[in-house]
This record gives structure tokens, sequence and C-alpha cells, in this order.
């Protein structure tokens, strides 16, 4: 019995499902999880020695890749003179002061621990701010565990199939709309009939969890001018997109301005870090300065920042977003070049250095034509690709990312890899 296995088997005496967080248990692909030992650059080992390209990245936080020198420098030095003080840092004003520097659209920020606490929080205080309870989401849109965002949610609600989470009470969840990713026409109608009801929009501007989709022309500008027109909010959630797609992330790359916007992943380098910011009138509702509550022991942790930093330090040097386009670039072509060779049916989804191969032929654009991929193929292809030292998100409806770490060697061995494991399908 592999080493993974053993651990696996200990896991799940004392861990739902032998993981801290659903995905990791391969339930989307079948076969054991991988247990990992280190990361260094591009690369993962796992606890048997083997060593795979990794393409999950820890689902987005690793755009310089594992173990980068500079992240392990900055969170060395700090850790020396302790690891948290419940108090303010330095640190934390200067990853405001970045994040503000980066995205205009915020004049302020408050640092949470995570993604779900970042759409939790943006979400509270649109309602707080407008005085209105219901929320539009879109379906396969994912924002965190939160029970209001837990409708129709994606990544391992799309996973697992579970659009509406128990144990969400159903008069919470009434006050949650949801709409299809890019249905301009049905943005428009909801707004004629419920827009003064409306606290807040929350979108993916690329939607990363239901695997890659980008946005349609037009679509978010449609969101900012219904939101504007109807007193509501627009929250873009750009945890996975934030400093991704672009240093000012999708609100950059689309030139759309939302009110609230919430990061994380990156911004801590691969340590626990969310965010969410907008305009100084909107935050100055968020205690103590205003009747909007959200607090955190570690928010703000001097390690994760020091980490965080670090990250957003190398993302500023020049060429930086060339090269994740390039390596993006040649990543979905590797795809459909050994897709045509093998005769089977792809469509590569790709927003710079993020993308999904979805099993099945036709556009992709939205949680209804993602799921008509085909993910026993996927999960093949998964497997075909780990023997052949390649490790990709153990999910169909997530997302591939590449990092400054990912040589052109890295691809080339990832393109073989994948028109030998599409041709045995
Ligand atoms: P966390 O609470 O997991 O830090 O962030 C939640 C979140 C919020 N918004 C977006 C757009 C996200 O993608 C996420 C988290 N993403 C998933 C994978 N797509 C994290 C992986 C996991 O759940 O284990």
């Amino acid at each position: 019995m592999s080493r993974s296995h053993e651990l696996m088997k200990a896991a799940e005496r004392v861990i739902p499902g032998g993981v801290n967080s659903p995905v990791r248990a391969f339930r989307g692909v079948g076969g054991q999880p991988l247990f990992v030992a280190r990361g260094e650059g591009s690369r993962i080992t796992d606890v048997d020695g083997r060593t795979y390209i990794d393409f999950v990245g820890s689902w987005g936080p690793l755009i310089l890749g594992h173990a980068p020198a500079a992240v392990v420098e900055a969170v060395t030095e700090t850790v020396r003179g302790g690891t948290s003080y419940g108090a303010p840092t330095e640190l934390e004003v200067r990853m405001a002061e970045a994040i503000v520097a980066a995205y205009p659209s915020m004049e302020m920020v408050r640092l949470v621990s995570s993604g779900t606490e970042a759409a939790m929080s943006a979400i509270r205080l649109a309602r707080g701010a407008t005085g209105r309870d219901l929320l539009v989401k879109f379906d396969g849109g994912y924002h965190g565990h939160a029970d209001s965002l837990l409708v129709k949610a994606g990544s391992g609600g799309a996973t697992f199939s579970i659009p509406d989470s128990r144990g969400v009470p159903a008069a919470l969840a009434a006050l949650t709309a949801t709409l299809e990713f890019n249905d301009v026409a049905g943005v428009r109608e909801l707004f004629r009939r419920r827009g003064h009801e409306i606290a807040a929009v929350i979108v993916e501007p690329v939607a990363g969890n239901m695997g890659v989709v980008g946005p349609a022309p037009g679509f978010l500008e449609t969101l900012r001018d219904a939101t504007t027109g109807h007193g509501a909010l627009l929250i873009f959630d750009e945890v996975i997109t934030g400093f991704r797609v672009a240093y000012g992330g999708a609100q950059e790359r689309y030139g759309v301005r939302p009110d609230l916007t919430c990061l994380g992943k990156i911004i801590g380098g691969g340590l626990p870090v969310g965010a969410y910011g907008g305009r100084r009138e909107i935050m100055a509702n968020v205690a103590p300065l205003g009747g909007v509550y959200q607090a955190g022991t570690l928010s703000g942790n001097p390690l994760a920042v020091a980490a965080g930093l670090a990250t957003l330090a190398a993302l500023r040097m020049p060429g930086v977003y060339d090269r994740l386009e390039h390596l993006g670039a040649n990543t979905e072509r590797g795809l459909k070049e050994a897709a045509r060779s093998a005769g089977i049916p792809l469509t590569v989804n790709r927003v710079g250095s993020m993308l999904t191969a979805f099993f099945c032929d036709g556009p992709v654009t939205d949680y209804t034509s993602a799921r008509r991929a085909d993910t026993k193929r996927y999960a093949a292809f998964f497997h075909g690709m780990l023997e052949r030292g390649v490790y990709l998100a153990p999910s169909q409806f997530e997302a591939a990312f590449v990092s400054l770490a990912h040589s052109d060697a890295d691809l080339e061995h990832a393109a073989r890899a994948a028109a030998e494991a599409l041709s045995t399908l």
C-alpha cells in the first residue's frame, strides 16, 4: 500500500472524508488522493517520492510557484519576531496601500483570513450599506462557503452536484437569487422586476469555479449599468482573478469598476489572507467606523501578509504578465493539438494563466454548457496525466493555473503527456 493510501486511511478516521477541503478527496475523479510532501518551483513531490508538474498551484495562490526564495525569506525573517500580535502592524498597512494602489475602485480595504470571509463580509456590508436584503449570484459561481453564497454554487458544489448545501435555512436561501452567467437578458429582466430589493450582485468577473468561463462582451458592463441604475452594489469576487489575469485584476483587464472587490489567494502567497474593499463612503460602514460588524483574530497576520507582499513585489517586475500570457497560451495550444491528434472533442477556455479543458465540443459560456462536459472522460484524462507526471485539478469544474515557475520544457512535457493520455481515451 502506498504511503498516500496509508495516510488517507489514518486521515479518514479523524477528518471528514480525510481532507480539510472536499475537492481534495478526488471524489470528482476517483482514485487515491496524493499526500504532498513538498513543493519546489513548478513541481510537487508526494509522500511516495513521485514528482509532478503542478497545474493546481494550491488553487491559485502560487503564481510564483512553490517556495519562491523571496517568499521563504520574507516569512523566515518575519517569524523570528513572532507570529501574531492581535494588534496593528506596519506590514498590514503596506499591504492595504499596495492593494488600493493596484485597484482604483478601492479607496479602503479590510484584510481577513480567507476568500470566504472576504465574500461573506462584502455581502453583509452591501446589505448594511443599502438597507436591502436580496443578493444576486450566478449558477456555478463560487464565493466560499458562507450560507447565503452556497446557493447553486460552483467548485465543490459543482463537482459534487450539490447546488444547495444542507444546513442553509430556506428563509436565507430565498434571499439569494441566481441567474446564468453571461445571461444579459436575464439580468435586465430580474432588475426590472426586483431591482428595488437588490442589495448587490456578486460575480466572479472571469468564472473559475465552473471551470474557466470568460465574460461575454457587454456582460460585465450590463451588471455595472443595472446595479448603478437601481441603487444596488456590484461586487467583483476577484479571489482568483485578482493579480492573476492582470496586476489590477479583471477590473483592469475588462475596464469595469465594481463598488466592492473581494481578494484572496495570491495576496497571501500561499498563506491565509483575504481582503474586501471599495469606495470610502461604503467602507465607512465597517466597524469600528460604522454599524456593519466584521472581525478576525488573525486578520492581517504578519506572516501571511509578509508572504503576500513578497509575492506582489515579484508581480510588479516588468514583463511578468507577458510571460504568464505566453505560458498560458502555450499550455492551451498543447492541449488543443493533443486533442486534435487524438480526435477527442475538447473546448479549452483560457484567460491569461488560468484555463480549463472541457471534455465536450461546442462553446462553454455558462454553467449549463459547462455541465455538458463528460466528467468520466475528464477523470480518465486526469489519471492519464497523473501517471505521466502531471498534476491537474481533480475536478472538471475547476481552473488549471500556470505559474512563473513553469518552464517551456514543463509545458512541452505536459503537451506530450496530454497527447498520450488523450490517445488512450
Ligand atoms: P477560500 O475561503 O477557499 O480562501 O476562498 C473562497 C473562494 C472565494 N471566491 C472564489 C472565486 C474562489 O475560487 C474561492 C475558493 N476557490 C476554491 C477552488 N476553486 C478553493 C479550493 C477549495 O475549496 O479547496
